[in-house]
Formats: structure tokens, sequence, C-alpha cells
């Protein structure tokens, strides 16, 4: 039911051609090869009929293949690619430069250089994404085997691997589906990804990152991202019937010249773009959204940040406007209790955590309003937390808007310096929502709510300075997520499930926080319901399914504060999967954990029968690595994990540290820069007085 639609790229064999060949020659000629075979073939259109070159649609400039707008630029839509026939066929390149400010930046795009297209399916459809990793093979000695017995992918792992992580997707952990353990792409590699996405599906925004444990968060914050939208939302919500549809992807990245967060100035740890339009400290030339008087549209939001929690409000001329919530994190706001009727949440502030979704109506301004902005408010992150200030997002223009005087772009291409590309988005043709079909299928998570859970469990997060002479830089902080009574280890694939259950299971789990800054749960496959806040219950007409919760951080004093979910164990995802903070830098230092669903009949043979299971909880297997043979899909054995080599690296903590340090050092080699990323968080800034 699109109102356009985009045919389906059939050039995949141009790219998989030279795919082969990119791996064993040298990264130059590689990506000649694959840029030749693209003009060769699709000379001035797309394939498929699309548009010919823009600023969004152009032809993959090697030099520069991860476009970033100037600031005050409009804001327009990414790139739609629509499913058909219950297929999304799409091609994507795993890019990387460095900008003119020194950021290392990674970008996904299309062969013909669109990048991070929005990727359009329906429940029940598959998803069939072939990527290559474009970026540059790494120096002799810095490629590892990978830590894993079983792999998925490449049998190595260096600083230019790579998975994608298909966030919030009610898909199944298994290889060449929504798999991050064992899933390594590295460079001049093609994989591709065949997920079939459940027929009931919450209709709403996803999102796609890469998710390698210790490349994440660089790989994040340097752009690599893209929204991802499950058709049907209007079906649930027919208020959006008919709307135009604005999608937003918000990344954040290094502050230019990287002052020292927080102060009076109130500088930000990290700078936000919108569709890579940045609102940049200290002047916040924020992006250009255009918008008719009164005009209502749907407003899909993405917090695709690394490490920058948001908190949405829209001012006009000050007043916060009422937003009308329609979903959040994907699941269409009160329709899972059995209606499959959504309910509309008034808000006039959303605070979306890293990696969260906000969907809602916004009402453009009347003629009379002066100053209409999309903004983000300060975040109280804790003591020890991020600054994220109150800043602009985008500011709003209507035709009558005088503001847009002050604030609209001058030309179309602004100066091209040592890799930045100035250039002004250019508008794309509005998406609107289609007008409502049928009813609504059954909801992925109908009637959770009345279910009494099998197991409670009580987890916590915390962290360990291991260096007091530094405590500020986080690669001397350990961060951990621990079930309550069991040791705290740093995340390590080897490591054995820390919890495991069974397909069918309802379990409320209490999520405490012993650290003084806040994190961001997250756990994969499945979405839970969030009960309750420091012990208080929500009221169940404001109950909401997420995948993504923020935990308030602990004062230092009293009792750890906590939230409250029942996990949803009874659709058909199981195998190994992860939660974690979704605070990547968190992620990459250590604090998350495996899951292992086992399917409801065991037996005594397969992947999951009693037989493997039992070995596997014998210590001398586990010793060998063992365990991880009991994952299940179209996995490839290497060579067991040598003992000799893990006697030589030590422990799993040990390994985890010296792996996560290795590849901070090997990106400083390869790029010849430091790493600002890191360079910056270790100069977080000292404990300071925070807004409310
Ligand atoms: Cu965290």
């Amino acid at each position: 039911m699109q109102q356009t639609s985009m045919p389906n790229r059939p050039f995949a064999h141009a790219l998989g051609a030279t795919a082969g060949t990119a791996a064993v020659v040298s990264r130059g000629i590689a990506a000649f090869l694959a840029i030749a075979a693209v003009l060769v073939l699709f000379p001035s259109t797309g394939p498929g009929g699309e548009p010919p070159k823009s600023a969004i649609n152009k032809a993959l400039d090697p030099a520069n293949p991860c476009t970033r707008y100037a600031g005050g630029s409009i804001i327009s839509n990414p790139l739609d690619l629509f499913s058909k026939n219950g297929v999304l066929r799409v091609d994507l390149l795993y890019n990387t430069q460095q900008d003119a400010d020194g950021r290392i930046l990674f970008c996904f795009t299309t062969p013909n250089g669109a990048e991070a297209p929005t990727l359009h399916i329906h429940p029940g459809d598959r998803l069939v994404m072939t990527i290559k990793n474009n970026l540059p093979p790494p120096l002799p000695g810095e490629r590892v085997p990978a830590p894993t017995v079983e792999v998925c992918g490449a049998s190595s792992i260096g600083p230019d691997s790579l998975n994608v992580h298909f966030h919030g997707t009610n898909t199944s952990p298994v290889c060449h589906q929504d798999e991050v353990i064992h899933t390594l792409v590295n460079s001049g590699e093609t994989f591709t990804y065949n997920l079939k996405f459940p027929s009931n599906e919450p209709p709403g925004l996803y999102w796609y990152h890469p998710h390698v444990h210790g490349l994440s968060d660089a790989a994040v914050m340097g752009g690599a991202s893209g929204a991802l939208i499950v058709e049907g939302l209007e079906a649930v919500q027919p208020a959006v019937a008919r709307l135009p549809e604005r999608v937003f992807v918000v990344r954040d990245q290094t502050v230019a010249g990287q002052p020292l967060p927080g102060g009076p100035n109130d500088v930000p740890s990290w700078d936000v773009t919108v569709n890579y339009v940045p609102s940049a400290y200290p002047d916040y030339n924020a992006g250009i959204i255009k918008l008719r008087p009164k005009e209502k549209q749907l407003w899909r939001v993405v917090n695709a940040t690394a490490d920058t929690v948001l908190d949405l409000q829209v001012q006009y001329d000050g007043v916060p406007q009422t937003l009308q919530v329609v979903a959040l994190d994907g699941v269409p706001t009160g329709s899972q209790d059995g209606t499959r009727r959504g309910k509309i949440v008034d808000m006039t502030d959303i605070l979306v955590p890293t990696a969260g979704r906000a969907e809602f109506i916004v009402k453009g301004p009347d003629s009379s309003v002066h100053d209409a902005q999309f903004l983000t408010l300060n975040v109280d992150t804790g003591p020890i937390g991020d600054v994220d200030p109150t800043r602009p997002l985008a500011f709003i223009q209507t035709r009558r808007n005088p503001r847009s005087a002050v604030a609209s772009p001058t030309a179309n291409a602004h100066a091209n310096s040592a890799g930045t590309i100035g250039a002004v988005a250019e508008s794309r043709p509005e998406l609107t929502m289609p007008a409502v079909s049928g009813p609504p299928g059954p909801q992925r998570f109908e009637g959770l709510a009345k279910i009494n859970p099998s197991v409670e469990r009580t987890l916590y997060f915390s962290e360990v300075i291991t260096d007091e002479r530094d405590p500020e830089d986080w690669l001397n902080t350990q961060f951990f997520i621990t079930v309550d009574g069991a040791t705290p280890e740093l995340f390590d694939p080897n490591n054995p499930p820390a919890i495991t259950t069974t397909q069918g299971s309802v379990e409320d789990w209490t999520i405490e926080n012993r650290s003084l800054e806040v994190h961001e749960f997250h756990i994969h496959q499945i979405h839970f319901l969030l009960l309750a806040i420091n012990g208080v219950a929500v009221p169940p007409e404001q109950q909401q399914f997420l995948d993504t919760v923020q935990v308030p951080y602990w004062s230092g004093s009293g009792p750890y504060p906590s939230v409250t979910v029942r996990m949803d164990f009874r659709g058909p995802d199981i195998g190994d999967f992860v939660y974690h903070c979704h605070i990547l830098a968190h992620e990459d230092g250590g604090m998350m954990a495996i899951i292992r669903v086992l399917p409801k009949k065991l037996g005594w043979f397969g992947p999951y029968g009693r037989f493997r299971t039992m070995l596997a909880s014998i210590p001398w297997f586990r010793a060998k690595r063992s365990s991880s043979w009991c994952v299940s899909g179209r996995t490839v054995k290497r060579g067991r994990y040598s003992s000799i080599e893990a006697l030589a690296l030590g422990t799993p903590e040990a390994i985890a540290t010296r792996r996560r340090r290795d590849a901070i050092a090997n990106w400083r080699e390869i790029s010849g820069i430091p790493p600002q990323r890191y360079e910056a968080s270790a100069l977080r800034g000292p404990i300071r007085p925070r807004k409310i």
C-alpha cells in the first residue's frame, strides 16, 4: 500500500562479481572494480529507474563515500526502498573516510551512493541484504583468529570487522539473520543477510547498525546506521493515515576541537546530527524542517546515537507543543491489549534513550509563530555521565516563518574541503502514509500484561574503575551487567549464557543500576513490557512495550534505582542472543551478556538437545570453548580455540580488555590519527551540577 515504489535492485551480481576478487587484491583496485562495475552498467540513471544523480542519490565517490551536510541545510528523508512481493533486496556497501575535523566516518551506501536508505517491509516479508565491507584491510598482524569456535562469516577479527544488527526486530538470532555474537564480515568480503520477519511484527520504526563487540561505538558514532520501517501503522493507529511521513535519524559525533564537556557553556559530550545535518556546538546552526502552517505530519524519530540520550520537544515561540505519540520502539502505543487498536498518548517531551524510537504526530505552527524549533532537552545522566544539554535538533520553517530567513541555507554547495562534504541536502519527495486498507492483524505481544510470570530475576549494572590515576578515561573503567548473585564478568563471546530459559516462558526482570550514571537496558530479539520504575508500578494504561529503557542512576546512597520489565519468550525466536547497555561505549567496555532460549521440546539430540547441553555444562568442554557449538543456524566451524593460545591470552576478562585496547590501537594505526572518539571520552569532565 505504498504511494511510491522503488523497484528492487537487480545489480547485486555486479557487486558480487567483484567481491571475490576484492578480497585478494589491493583495496584501491577492488574499489576501482566495484565502482567501475556500477558506472559501466548504470551510467546515468540508477538501477530500476531511480532518479538521476543528486546530492542524495549520487554516484559513489570512493574518496568521499560518507556524505555530510553543512549546518543550516534542509533536512530531507533518506532514500526509501520498499519490499515487493514479500521481499526487499538491498545491496549495501560499508565505507569509511575521515572528515575535515579529523572524525573517522562510517556509512552504509547503496552501490550508486545513496546513504543510509530507509528499508520498508511488511510483517511476514523477507529482507535480503547483501553487504560488502569496503573498509581498508588491516595491516599485517592486526587480524587475529575469531574468538569463538563457532563462526558465522569470517573466521578472523580485526579493526575492519563488521556485522549488522536489526534493532528491535523480532527476528531469529541465527547466522545470516539477526546474529551478532559470531557474525564477522571483514574488509573486501561480501555477506548476505536473509531475515524473515514474523507475520505479527508490530508496525513501526526499527533500525540497523553495526554490532561487533569492541567496535560498535566507533562505527555507530561514525554514522553507520539507517532506519527500517515495518509497514501497517495506520491500521493500528488510524490517525496517521494519509499524513506526510518524515524519517529523522539522529546521530552523534565528536565536537570539533574536542572542548572539555560541561563547564559554564554546557559543552556537550557529543554533537548531534539529523539525517547527517549537524547541530554543532557552539552555534547550533541546526538544519531546517519544512512544514506548512498547521500541517499535520507523522514524525518517525530514531535515536541512532552511540552515546547520547535525547528528550524530544517541539517549541513554538518557546511554548512546548503537544506531541501525539503513536508508537514507541516500533510498537504502537496501547496496541497489545487484544483490541489491536492503538491509543494516542499526548506528551510535551519524549525521553528517547540511545537506540530508542518515537513516532508522533506534529502540527505545524500557525503564521503568527516566529520561532519554531525541534529540540532535545537537557538530560541528567548522573554525576559521572555524559553532558547532554538542551539544544535545537532542527528549526521548523513555514513559508511565513521569519526564523527561516536567518537559518536557511544560501546555496546548493558549500565548500568541499579535506573530506568534508558540505552540500546542502536536497528536498526529497515526501512520503505519505497510506489510507487504512483493512483491520490490523494479530500483534506479537498480545495479552502479555495478564500472564503470570514463571520466573523473577534481578540483574544489575555496575562499574569498576581499574586505574584510579585516571578514572575519567572510560578505558580505565570496567562495565558489567550481572545476574544478582553471579560473579561480574566482562562480556566475552565465549562466556556461557548468563541466563538460560525455555521458549514459551514469561519472566519478570528487575534491572538495578548500581553506578553513578544512567544505563540504557536493551535486549535483542524481543520487546518487554515496562511494569515498574523504582518499584512503583506503571499504571496499566501507561504501560508500553519497549526494547530499550533507561535505568536511572544511583546517587551513591540509598536503594538502587531500578526498572521492572516483563520478558516475552513465547515467540519463535530460540538460540543465543544478547542483552546490554545501549550506551555503546559501555557495551564495548563489557556491559553485555548472553541469554539462551531453549526450544520447548528439547529431546536428547539436536543443537539444543539434552545430550549436547549436558556435555556443554561439563567444565572440561567449557574450557575448550565448546559450549558455543550449541548455537544453531547455518554456521561454519573453524579449528578449536587452541588451549595454548587461551593460556597465553589469560582469563576471559584479560582477553576482552586486550582485544578492546588492540582494536583502539589498530584504529590509530590504520587512520594515522588518534580516534577522537576515545580521546574525547578520556577528557570527560569533572563532576558538575546538573540542570534538572
Ligand atoms: Cu551504560
